[in-house]
C-alpha cells in the first residue's frame, strides 16, 4: 500500500490553522527565552529513527501470540510498511533487518525498493539465540561462547555471513545481541565463558570491512536467568576496548535491571567514545516490550539529555570523546497493539524527548552544578521537559509533505483495513 500524497495534503489542510496557532505561541515563547527556532526546527527534522523488521508484526509472550491481521508476510511487505510509516512521520527512514528471519531473496532487487521508498538499511542484526531448521549443531547451550569449538566455528560463519549480506544491502554495521549464558549457578564457568565469547568476536570482527562498526548489546537476563555473558555495560564495554576501535557498546534502554539509572551509562559510554547506538523502548519491570515513553517519559528525556550535551561539539574534550554518528533504532515487540500505531508513538515519542533535550539551558544547568544547586537543577532540566514540543514536530512534518497527525491519519484513512484487504486477516511475519 501506498500513502496518498493528496490524501495527505487534505488531511493537513483540515489541521493547519490550529497548528499555526499553537506553533506561533510556541516560537514566541522559545525565543524570548533565547532559542533559535529555525536551527531547533532542522535539528529535529532531521533526526531518523530505523525500525526493525520485526516490530512490524504482533510479538508474543511465551504464553501466545494474538497476530492483528495484514501482517507484512514476507521482507518486501516489511519494507513496504516501513515506507509506509516514513511517508506518515519522515522521521522512519531506516530499516534494521534481522537474519535469517529477513534473508533477502535477491539484494539488488531489495535496495532498489528501499530506494523507492526512501530508506536506508540500518545495522543488520545476527541470530544465534534459536536454531534453524537446517542447521548442524544447536545453540541450546550457548553460540559465540559454547563450550564446543564447532558450535563457536557455527556461529562465527552466520554472522559473517551476516555482514556478506549486509555489505550486498549498503548497510555500514552488526548488532550483535547474545543470549549466551547459565540458568543455574556452576552451570557455566565466568571466566572461561567470556574469553570464548572474546575470541569468538576477534573472529568476527576480523570480517567487518573497514568502513563498518560492530555493535555489542548486553541484557542482564532472560533467555538465560541466572548469568548473561553479555550482561551489562561494562561486559560490553571491556569487549569493545579489547576488540578494537570499530566496536561499540550499544545500549538497549528494557536491557537493565529495575532503577538502574541508565542516562549515566550512556554519559560513560559517550564519554569512552564508546557508545556505538541505541535501541529504544520502555518498561515496567526489566522488560523491553513496551512502546517507547509510555511508561516513563522522564527516563528518556533524562536519556536524551545526556545524549545531547554528549553529542554537543564543546563537550569533546579529546579526540576520543567526539561520538560518531549514533544508531538510533527501537526495538520492542508487543502483543496488544497495532504495530504500525505503536511505531508511529514510539518515533514520536522519541522526537519529543529529543527536542525537549534540545531545549535544556546547559550553561545555566552547569552553573547549578558547579554551585552545587539541586533545586535550580531540577528546575532547569523539568522547565525543558515540560514544555509542550509537538508543534515543532508536527511543523516538521508539515514541510516535509507528511502528516500533521501521523497517527490520526493513519486511522482516518483506514490503512490497517487496506492492509487487511490486501494480505488477509491471517498472516504471520517471518520471525515472529
Ligand atoms: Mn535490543
Amino acid at each position: 500500500m501506498i500513502i496518498n500524497s493528496n490524501s495527505v495534503a487534505d488531511h493537513n489542510q483540515k489541521r493547519e490553522s490550529r497548528h499555526r496557532k499553537k506553533l506561533d505561541h510556541l516560537s514566541a515563547v522559545l525565543t524570548e527565552e533565547g532559542h533559535a527556532v529555525q536551527p531547533l526546527l532542522k535539528k529535529i527534522q532531521a533526526f531518523q529513527v530505523a525500525i526493525p523488521s520485526w516490530a512490524l508484526g504482533t510479538g508474543g509472550t511465551r504464553f501466545g501470540r494474538f497476530a492483528g491481521g495484514g501482517e507484512p508476510r514476507r521482507l518486501e511487505e516489511k519494507m513496504e510498511d516501513v515506507g509506509l510509516l516514513h511517508a506518515l512521520n519522515r522521521s522512519s527512514g531506516a530499516i534494521s533487518l534481522h537474519i535469517p528471519w529477513d534473508l533477502p531473496p535477491d539484494p539488488i532487487k531489495i535496495r532498489f525498493l528501499a530506494n523507492s521508498f526512501g530508506l536506508q538499511f540500518d545495522a543488520v542484526n545476527s541470530n544465534t539465540f534459536q536454531d534453524q531448521a537446517d542447521q548442524e549443531l544447536s545453540y541450546k547451550f550457548g553460540s559465540l561462547a559454547h563450550t564446543d569449538a564447532r558450535v563457536r566455528q557455527q556461529a562465527i560463519a552466520h554472522h559473517a555471513e551476516v555482514i556478506r549480506l549486509g555489505v550486498e544491502l549498503g548497510s555500514k554495521s552488526l548488532t550483535v545481541w547474545l543470549a549466551d549464558g547459565s540458568c543455574f549457578p556452576g552451570q557455566q564457568h565466568f571466566r572461561r565463558a567470556f574469553e570464548r565469547t572474546l575470541a569468538s568476536l576477534r573472529e568476527v570482527y576480523g570480517c567487518l570491512p573497514a568502513d563498518w562498526r560492530m555493535f555489542v548489546e548486553y541484557k542482564p537476563y532472560e533467555p538465560n536467568f541466572y548469568s548473561t555473558v553479555v550482561g551489562d555495560w561494562g561486559s560490553s564495554l571491556l569487549l569493545c576496548q579489547k576488540l578494537g576501535e570499530q566496536a561499540y557498546s550499544l545500549v538497549d534502554l528494557g536491557h537493565h535491571l529495575p532503577n538502574t539509572n541508565v542516562e549515566q551509562i550512556v554519559s560513560r559510554l559517550m564519554m569512552e567514545g564508546k557508545l556505538g547506538g541505541f535501541h529504544f523502548n520502555d518498561s515496567k519491570y526489566g522488560d523491553d516490550d513496551l512502546t517507547v515513553g509510555s511508561v516513563r517519559p522522564y527516563q528518556l528525556f533524562l536519556v536524551f539529555n545526556e545524549l545531547v550535551d554528549g553529542l554537543s561539539p564543546d563537550s569533546a574534550r579529546d579526540e576520543k570523546a567526539k561520538p560518531p554518528q549514533l544508531a538510533w533504532m527501537i526495538d520492542a515487540s508487543h502483543n496488544v497493539k497495532d504495530p504500525l500505531e505503536d511505531l508511529l508513538q514510539s518515533v514520536e515519542a522519541i522526537k519529543i524527548a529529543y527536542a525537549q533535550a534540545l531545549l535544556v539551558d546547559r550553561k545555566a544547568l552547569e552553573a547549578a552544578q558547579e554551585t552545587n544547586d539541586a533545586a535550580r537543577a531540577q528546575e532547569i532540566l523539568q522547565h525543558a521537559f515540560r514544555t509542550d514540543v509537538r508543534p515543532l514536530l508536527a511543523e516538521t512534518r508539515l514541510r516535509a509533505g507528511a502528516a500533521l497527525d501521523p497517527l490520526g491519519f493513519y486511522r482516518e484513512d483506514r490503512v490497517r483495513e487496506t492492509l487487511i484487504k490486501e494480505r488477509g486477516t491471517k498472516t504471520v511475519t517471518t520471525g515472529l
